[in-house]
């Protein structure tokens, strides 16, 4: 089931700083972010094993899950998704660069590409 978390965020005259350390559900095996997407809407599947973590560092994006939209809006929120969570990322605006942490290295056999 998705879910969006906090992050946790030590802010000081000099900046904000977010920290991702014992508070996601899986160990970390994959990074990759996705960015410059004109616009155009991503995704469009779930997972067999892949549990993720989605955080919109720059910009924004909405995630679509099931009947839900999560907006990503600031660097603290942070999306967890469940490998049943089927979803599509969309409404990216120019500045956007989102950031996806995963549990499993790359496998395209683990991609389901349609909702049933
Ligand atoms: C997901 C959402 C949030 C690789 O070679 N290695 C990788 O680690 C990834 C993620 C992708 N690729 C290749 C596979 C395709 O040829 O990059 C190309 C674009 O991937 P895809 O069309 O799957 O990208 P999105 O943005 O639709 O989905 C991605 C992830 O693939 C997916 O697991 O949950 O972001």
């Amino acid at each position: 089931m998705a879910k969006l978390i906090e992050l946790q965020t030590i802010s000081d005259d000099r900046g904000d700083l977010t920290v991702i350390e014992k508070i996601l559900p899986f160990e970390i095996k994959r990074v990759y972010y996705i960015y410059n997407t004109n616009g155009k809407s991503r995704g469009n599947h779930k997972h067999k094993k892949n549990i993720q973590a989605l955080i919109c560092v720059n910009g924004s994006c909405k995630i679509k899950c099931h009947n839900e939209i999560f907006l990503l809006d600031n660097p603290k929120k942070c999306l967890i998704l469940d490998p049943e969570d089927y979803h599509e990322m969309y409404d990216f605006n120019s500045q956007s660069v989102l950031l996806v942490l995963s549990s499993e290295y790359y496998d395209e056999n683990d991609y389901i590409r349609h909702e049933n």
